[in-house]
């Protein structure tokens, strides 16, 4: 295998040879090198021939990683991947070794098949947030032209769709942080609302050690005392789905203790005399009541975020995966904005997005009402710009689709044949058995991967794909800021790029032209489709975004680009400065109440159930599962539960645990922690098998967003086993 050689932007990453380039997981996209290692790839398949360095100029992580992206090159070895297609034959009903050809003929068969017998929105394509920018937008376009179908969704569906929803309602523009998280240690106070940063963006934390040590302090929200949690001047833990209801508390108390900036109110925003009325009847000791949060801790927070000039408000899937999630967020917004934290430098509200394209994943056209630039599919004017980037005629795009859940839901119904690009939806979607159920009742299932997921085990045809290091293509982190990954080696010789099946796919559906498999072409179309949208990369070209540590949309092209004499876009690294991106570049503030978890507890569910992430493995575990390194740090599912709980079960440290719920029973071993509220147990949910956290998740979905609510259900909790 090669490594291309020269390839450093002088980061330091103190190796003559070596290629920059980024981690293959998480939104933090921190910075690394790829060098080659003596004696390349073994034979044996255990390694890919390439180690990771740091590469300390990239100023989001300074050369820090965790240990997935460290270990991130065991998933290149060919003994973890998948290294040619298969088919399921019907003969044997085994997935078997076949030629590209006859892999390609099946799926595009399949995909020709459905629409004829069943129609176009038969045809169902499902994709993921670690997409390149060039594979989502390829991916919608795919969907959209060659399928003619309405059916596209994704997993940042079950991401950040809550908090995208909210920021665009309040700040007419969703970007995940809208300034660089290097800021963040800058401010005055930083209220963590549901992120275990210490465990999911590690090299992160940085900041916050920064800001403390710099003066500033930190609140996390979190019903788990957890390693991020440790870190804070004050933690409260409210119980799960009580955010809204603590936000509209904490604001009242801002209202009553006169800590209102009216100024920035009345200068900046509109709508807040129905959201005063909203947090006036929300007192402290009803607060107190639905969260559990007391009273003096209610006034602590506010003290700590009103006391300092600055301060912002950070939220994550804590309080985002719930039924009311875009409620919830606005409810932050709103006290960001009565405070007159947002719009100025260091002070504002952000959203930590998740997946490691988890911003541009959401921009590019592979959600359901989407098209790139982050368009909406229903405003004429963006379906005819899109139309002339295409081609095409403006009425041959499809309208909106289903959102994640309710297009997997439709499965063997409505939809027959399912694309599924990116995503391991057996482990990760909520009810987890039923969709692992609709997923079997397909006519078709076709799936690109690089390993054998749990989902592509299920699949008709899988097809092998390139991953990060062997192939280029660009992310958008969190901060908004675009990114080039760099192809560092050459893939194995029988697997393609995603781009790749895309363009043959369209070539065997009578597209010979519109998807080619170069990414930096599917790059400046992208770029030109984005132009004049919110999210306007059209300033942007692979040089530019290689040089300076990427740049921030929006980036639009200069007036007069073209004539030679003027200067090229900066980028935006700070929003809302001077104005918000609504009509009236005025914030707006939500009216929203507290209400209810679809599922609260009751006599035969007695507790809540949530759900999230450790350290060593990522998502579905569908990568990290195969790295010997991160399954000796955590090798399985547990329960994370109170002493207090785990005596009321007479059960110990080790113990089998059956948690039930009304979708389903798993089972996996206590794990006792003072760290958790006696009422609420937890589960990560990177394992499939009876240890699957999503057997119980409850689908109810959030009316705006359509976020599934993983982060609270009913159930109850019993031995299962004693430990031997
Ligand atoms: N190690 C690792 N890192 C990852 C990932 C991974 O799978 N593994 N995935 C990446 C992705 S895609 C994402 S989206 C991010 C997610 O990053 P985070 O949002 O930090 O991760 P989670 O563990 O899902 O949830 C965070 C915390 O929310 C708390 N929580 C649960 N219910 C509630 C509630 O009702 N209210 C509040 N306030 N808190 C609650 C949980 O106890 C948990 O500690 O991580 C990214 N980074
Ligand atoms: N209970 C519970 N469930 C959750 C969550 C939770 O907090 N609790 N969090 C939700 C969140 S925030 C998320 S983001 C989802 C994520 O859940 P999933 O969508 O399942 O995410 P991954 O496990 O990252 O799956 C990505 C799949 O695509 C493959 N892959 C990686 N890169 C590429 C590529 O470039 N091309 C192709 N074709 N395939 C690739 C991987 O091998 C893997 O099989 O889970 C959600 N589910
Ligand atoms: S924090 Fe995220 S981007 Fe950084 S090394 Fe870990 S997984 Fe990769
Ligand atoms: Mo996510």
């Amino acid at each position: 295998m090669q490594i291309d050689q020269a390839t450093s932007t002088g980061s330091g990453s103190g190796s003559a040879t070596g290629t920059d380039t980024h981690c293959p997981y998480c939104a933090l996209q921190c910075g690394m090198t790829l060098r080659p290692v003596e004696g390349a790839a073994s034979a044996d398949g255990t390694s890919a021939g390439v180690e990771v360095a740091e590469r300390p100029a990239f100023p989001v992580n300074k050369g820090a990683l965790c240990s997935k992206g460290r270990t991130a090159p065991a998933v290149l070895a060919s003994h973890a991947r998948i290294t040619r297609p298969l088919v399921r034959r019907s003969s044997s009903g085994e997935l078997e070794p076949a030629t590209w050809e006859e892999a390609l003929d099946l799926v595009a068969g399949a995909l020709e098949r459905t629409r004829r017998l069943h129609g176009a929105d038969a045809v169902g394509v499902f994709g993921g947030g670690g997409l390149t920018n060039e594979k989502a937008y390829a991916l919608g376009k795919f969907a959209r032209l060659v399928l003619g179908t309405s059916q596209i969704d994704y997993n940042g569906r079950f991401c950040m769709s809550s908090a995208a929803a909210a920021g665009t309602r309040a700040f007419g523009l969703d970007r995940g942080l809208p300034f660089p998280l290097s800021d963040v240690s800058r401010t005055g106070c930083v209220v963590l609302v549901g992120s275990n940063l210490a465990e999911t963006m590690p090299p992160a934390l940085r900041h916050l050690t920064e800001l403390r040590s710099n003066g500033g302090t930190l609140i996390v929200i979190d019903p788990r005392r957890t390693r991020t949690a440790e870190q804070a001047d004050l933690h409260l833990a409210p119980r799960p789905g009580t955010d809204l209801a603590l936000a509209l508390g904490l604001l009242h108390l801002v209202v009553a203790e006169g800590r209102l900036d009216q100024d920035f109110i009345d200068a900046r925003t509109s709508g807040w005399p129905e959201v005063r009325s909203a947090a006036m009847a929300h007192w402290p000791e009803l607060v107190e009541r639905i969260t559990g949060v007391p009273v003096p801790e209610l006034r602590r927070a506010v003290q700590l975020f009103c006391d300092p000039e600055n301060a912002m408000v950070l939220t994550a899937r804590g309080p985002e995966q719930h039924s009311k999630g875009t409620d919830t967020v606005s409810a932050w917004i709103n006290l960001c904005l009565a405070t007159g934290r947002a719009g100025r430098a260091l002070s504002g509200y952000g959203c930590l997005t998740g997946q490691g394209n988890g911003q541009g994943g959401r921009e590019h056209g592979q959600k359901a009402d989407q098209l790139p630039g982050y368009r909406k599919l229903d405003d004429p004017v963006a379906r005819a710009h899109v139309a002339q980037v295409w081609g095409v005629d403006a009425a041959a795009l499809p309208g909106p689709g289903r959102s994640a859940y309710e297009l997997l839901d439709a499965l063997g119904g409505d939809i027959r044949t399912l694309l599924l690009m990116g995503s391991n939806p057996a482990v990760s979607a909520p009810r987890a058995g039923h969709v692992e159920q609709r997923l079997r009742s397909l006519d078709f299932l076709a799936v690109c991967d690089v390993v054998l997921s749990e989902s592509a085990r299920l699949a008709d045809v899988v097809l092998p794909v390139t991953q990060w290091a062997e192939e280029t293509g660009t992310t958008t982190n969190l901060e908004g800021r675009v990114l080039l990954r760099r192809k560092a080696l050459d893939p194995p010789a029988e697997v393609r790029t995603d781009l790749g099946v895309l363009n043959e796919l369209a070539a065997r559906l009578g597209w010979e032209k519109g998807f080619p498999v170069d990414a930096e072409e599917v790059f400046e179309e992208l770029c030109r489709a984005s132009a004049g949208g919110p999210a306007d990369y059209s300033g942007m070209t692979y040089a530019r975004v290689a040089e300076d540590d990427g740049l921030f949309w929006p980036c639009p092209e200069p007036d007069g680009a073209g004539t030679g004499h003027v200067t090229a876009h900066p980028g935006t690294p700070r929003l809302f400065l001077d104005r918000f991106a609504t009509p009236d570049g005025r914030a707006r503030f939500a009216p929203v109440a507290h209400r209810p978890s679809a599922e609260e507890p009751d006599e035969e569910y007695p507790l809540r159930l949530t759900t999230g992430r450790v350290l060593a493995q990522y998502q579905s575990g569908a990568q990290t599962r195969r790295v010997d390194e991160l399954n000796a740090a955590a090798p399985g599912p547990f329960v994370e539960l109170h002493p207090r709980l785990a005596g009321q079960l007479g059960a110990v440290d080790g113990d089998a645990l059956a948690v039930v719920s009304r979708r389903g029973r798993a089972v996996a071993p206590a794990r006792v922690t003072r760290g958790i509220r006696p009422d609420t147990v937890f589960m990560p949910f990177h394992w499939y098998g009876e240890g699957r956290a999503n057997t119980l998740t409850n689908p109810a979905l959030d009316p705006a967003s359509r976020m599934p609510e993983f982060k609270v259900c009913a159930v109850r909790v019993e031995l299962a086993a004693q430990a031997p």
